[in-house]
């Protein structure tokens, strides 16, 4: 089974990193000669471009009074059921275990058949936080039991995936990978002008406002920062914690130099004019937004914590520390906007790091290794049609 390959992604549409990766890997397989069909809510916000090889299939849940809740894990596997049986799917990667691992078993369990093999990537937060909720813990580690391969994007949450779980299966670790030909470092003169920034070091931090990711705590850094020399923050992005973000901006005194752009679809533009990378995470699975700046040439200031050291080489292409050590980072950040030939070593060396071990070409290939693999271990019956 080496040729053409039907393969079905599902993932959240939302700027969030697992959909950012499904979108970019979808996209890649599809630009390699395979049929690629997404499944989802919305169409992802990657999805910006039209591909001949990549067709998406929208899932409307429908309502009913009765509903207090509508079941979008149904509509979705119905969904999924349909692309399978139709489009004659051989794999349905599934981005985010829930729902998405259990709406796919689900779906294939429907055809009756072997086919769909699934493929099941875990994301992070769907083992850390919503995986080990007890509402959720079962139908997580069901999906995970019941797909026929199961990743992870970093040891790290291999190891957690396995404490928390204990599954009774292989976990791979598949790393993921950044468009480096996208995110790249770039003149900036003219983006730094219209967003009015003039020769100040200028931190950046992305992501989407969540508590995981401390958002605070970059204000707080840059605040340091600011008090030492001239310095703009620019921050993209959006979710529960930009209200906070935006108040304790303005009590540090910092809203004329804090800049809130909201969800950009051109990040890498925003990324290629900052100095430097800000990630105060308490956790990162892995760290994607970090691996896009890196790319850029932006080294990181990030939080030792989770799977960001297996992005983030400690002294090499950014700096560590602790969760909740702001006098650290802002010290470490104050000291590399000092000395500028460490931080253009740093800021190539990121780059290169990126380039080197995580680039597209070595994640799809695996990725492509994986569904061949899971393809013939299962049997060749093909998804039975339906009345
Ligand atoms: O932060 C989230 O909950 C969103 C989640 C997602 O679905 O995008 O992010 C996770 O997946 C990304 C892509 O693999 C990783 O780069 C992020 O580190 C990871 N987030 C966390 O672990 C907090």
């Amino acid at each position: 089974m080496n040729g053409r390959l039907r393969i079905g992604v599902c993932c959240y549409p939302t700027y969030g990193g697992s959909g950012a990766v499904a979108t970019e890997l979808g996209t890649a397989l599809a630009e390699r000669g395979h049929e690629v069909h997404f499944i989802s809510y919305a169409r992802p916000a990657r999805l910006l471009e039209f591909h001949p090889g990549v067709t998406f299939h929208k899932v409307s849940v429908s309502s009913y009074p009765l509903f207090r809740y509508p079941p979008y894990d149904l509509a979705l596997a119905s969904l999924m059921r349909e692309v399978a049986e139709v489009r004659e799917l051989d794999v349905l990667h599934v981005h985010y275990a829930i729902p998405h691992a259990v709406s796919a078993v689900l779906a294939r369990a429907m055809l009756e058949g072997s086919r769909p093999a699934i493929v099941t990537t875990l994301h992070g937060t769907d083992i850390t936080i919503v995986g080990a909720d007890r509402s959720y813990f079962h139908p997580t580690r069901f999906g995970i039991e019941r797909s026929d391969v199961v990743t992870t994007v970093s040891s790290w949450l291999r190891d957690e995936t396995v404490r928390i779980f204990a599954p009774g299966k292989e976990i791979r670790v598949v790393p993921n990978f950044v468009d480096t030909a996208r995110f790249t470092p770039r003149d900036c003169a003219l983006t730094r002008d219209r967003l009015g920034v003039g020769d100040e070091a200028v931190l950046a931090h992305v992501s989407n406002f969540r508590p995981v990711k401390r958002v605070a705590d970059a204000i707080r850094i840059f605040a340091r920062v600011a008090a030492e020399r001239p310095a703009r923050m620019l921050l993209a992005g959006d979710g529960p914690e930009r209200p906070h973000a935006e108040e304790l901006a303005q009590e540090l005194g910092m809203r004329d130099r804090v800049q809130f752009l909201g969800e950009q679809e051109r990040v890498e533009m925003v990324l290629a004019c900052a100095d430097l990378f800000v990630l105060p995470s308490d956790a990162e699975s892995f760290g994607l937004s970090a691996l896009e700046a890196m790319a850029c040439g932006v080294p990181v200031l990030g939080t030792r914590a989770g799977g960001l050291p297996e992005v983030v080489e400690d002294g090499v292409s950014g700096h560590l520390f602790d969760v909740g050590d702001i006098d650290g980072a802002a010290s470490a950040a104050l000291g590399l906007l000092a000395d500028a030939d460490r931080r253009e070593a740093m800021s190539h060396a990121a780059r290169e790091r990126a380039r080197a071990e995580f680039g597209a070409q070595r994640v799809v290939d695996t990725y492509e290794q994986l569904y061949r693999a899971a393809l013939a271990q299962a049997p060749t019956t093909r998804a039975a049609r339906g009345p």
